[in-house]
């Protein structure tokens, strides 16, 4: 997950707060101070840090916790808001007959976000999709993103020989007329300069760009917001992809002074591979950031072979509060096809299957071991028992465990983890945010069957 230090530290900062209902003057000024030093050292700025924590503390004074909600979770919501506030809301694109002009500076991930946006639009929705290599400077720069999209059917047209990115650019867009979206990867630059600009000017006319992104190294933290603004006021962007946020501990800075400067961030790069790339929507991000779990992320990330309904099936069944080891079962399945837990870890509020969102990689592979494992057990089991996994007693166990050959505490850990599951898909269905952003997705569906097509984009 990107920002997991920061993650890391907003824990740590409220878990000072953990299991109080009465508000402490010196508990509460350690939690700011906290979680102040957290917000500076993700790179968020002295203001924005300021706003948010002072919000906090008013809000922490002012506003009554809902009844049964400890302080701990009373600080997570409201910071929850705040953030959500400060990133801002995202925008849409549709791909039918657009083109997509990415722009930025050297080495910031333009040719990369180039191959993972194309393989992302063509299989998310499911259109025609091709790119165009008019980098004429940086030598490969047709190869490398050739290979980058190798294992896709994504159409690559480039000319390497060619030195006018005009010309590459109406001959490409000539080949490929037929596709809904073609993205036009361009040169890098060390900074926005007059040639720059005028090269931008041309090829976006020439190819009648109707979306511009801008694409910024998270690296840069804070600085990223000037480089927006100033792409924003001279080249009009309509989108910003932000890179790299997987291997910076500033991407606080990068992302909070981009989205000040009005130009959305649309899209985050979170490693070198083509598929490591995510729409970018502030409530879903925050949300994940502070462990509440992304039940829309979990299904964009169910594969393609895998079936929508039977993933909202389940998705579903974890919300409605009834939980049986079948649904525990479908869900191992889902991670298993899913194939890496890995990511979907990111997905899962944190403290699920015994807090597995903070677990080291040992610690990850241990639970892929006990997925198989659990498989193994509950193919020993009938209906009944996996409906109703509390009435199994210890003659059952004895059974499962023989049928199944394992020990009969193996069975036992099972039960157990299923029932922390359960409590946790409890505690999930009694909050009322995640309930929100169930029904949203629910609804979302139902238009997408009526061909209404509102598609997470
Ligand atoms: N970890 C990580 N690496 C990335 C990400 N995006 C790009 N990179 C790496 O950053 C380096 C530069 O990426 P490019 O896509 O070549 O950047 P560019 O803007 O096209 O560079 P120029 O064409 O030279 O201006 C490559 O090594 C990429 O693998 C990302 O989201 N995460
Ligand atoms: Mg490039």
């Amino acid at each position: 997950m990107a920002l997991e230090s920061l993650s890391r530290g907003i824990f740590s900062a409220l878990g000072l707060l953990k299991n109080k209902r009465k508000l402490d003057e010196d508990e509460l000024k350690e939690m700011l101070r906290s979680l102040r030093r957290a917000l500076q050292e993700a790179d968020f700025n002295v203001r924005q840090t300021k706003e948010i924590t002072d919000k906090l503390e008013m809000r922490m004074r002012e506003d009554e916790p809902r009844p049964g909600v400890n302080l701990q979770t009373h600080a997570m919501n409201i910071l929850y808001t705040e953030l959500v506030r400060l990133l801002g809301p995202s925008r849409e694109v549709r791909p039918h007959q657009s083109t997509i002009l990415m722009v930025g500076l050297y080495g910031n991930g333009k040719t990369t976000s180039t191959a993972k946006l194309a393989e992302w639009y063509r299989k998310k929705h499911g259109v025609r999709v091709a790119v165009i290599e008019a980098d004429v400077h940086r030598p490969g720069a047709y190869n490398q993103l050739s290979q980058l999209l190798e294992d896709s059917t994504v159409e690559v047209y480039g000319e390497p020989d060619n030195k006018s990115a005009v010309d590459i650019v109406k001959n490409g867009l000539k080949a490929h007329a037929a596709a809904d979206l073609v993205i036009i990867d361009t040169a890098g630059r060390h900074k926005l300069d007059q040639d720059l600009v005028v090269e931008l000017e041309q090829i976006s006319e020439i190819a009648n760009a109707n979306e511009r992104f801008l694409v910024i190294d998270a690296q840069v933290g804070q600085s990223a917001g000037p480089v927006a603004a100033n792409f924003h006021d001279l080249a009009g962007v309509t989108g910003i992809v932000i890179t790299k946020l997987d291997g910076t501990a500033r991407g606080g800075g990068a992302l909070s002074a981009v989205a000040t400067t009005g130009a959305p961030v649309m899209y985050i790069g979170t490693g070198e591979k083509v598929g490591d790339i995510e729409k970018f929507e502030s409530d879903r991000f925050i949300s994940r950031l502070l462990g509440m779990g992304d039940i829309r992320g979990l299904i964009d990330l169910a594969p393609e072979d895998m079936d929508e309904e039977e993933a909202m099936r389940i998705t579903q069944r974890m919300m409605s509060g009834r939980f049986t080891l079948n649904d525990m079962y479908s869900q191992m399945e889902m991670m298993s096809k899913v194939g890496t837990i890995d990511k979907l870890l990111s997905f899962l509020p944190s403290g699920m299957f015994g807090g597995m969102g903070a677990m080291g990689k040992n610690q990850k592979e241990a639970m892929q071991g006990n997925l198989d494992r659990y498989q193994v057990i509950m193919d020993s089991m009938t209906t009944n028992e996996k409906d109703e996994p509390a009435k199994i007693k210890a003659d059952r166990i004895r059974r499962i465990a023989r049928g199944s050959g394992v020990k009969e505490k193996d069975v036992r850990e099972l039960i157990g983890q299923w029932n922390r599951s359960r409590k946790m898909m409890k505690g999930m269905s009694g909050n009322r945010k995640m309930n929100k952003q169930m029904k949203q997705m629910m609804r979302d569906s139902e238009m997408e069957d009526l061909g209404i097509g509102s598609r997470d984009m």
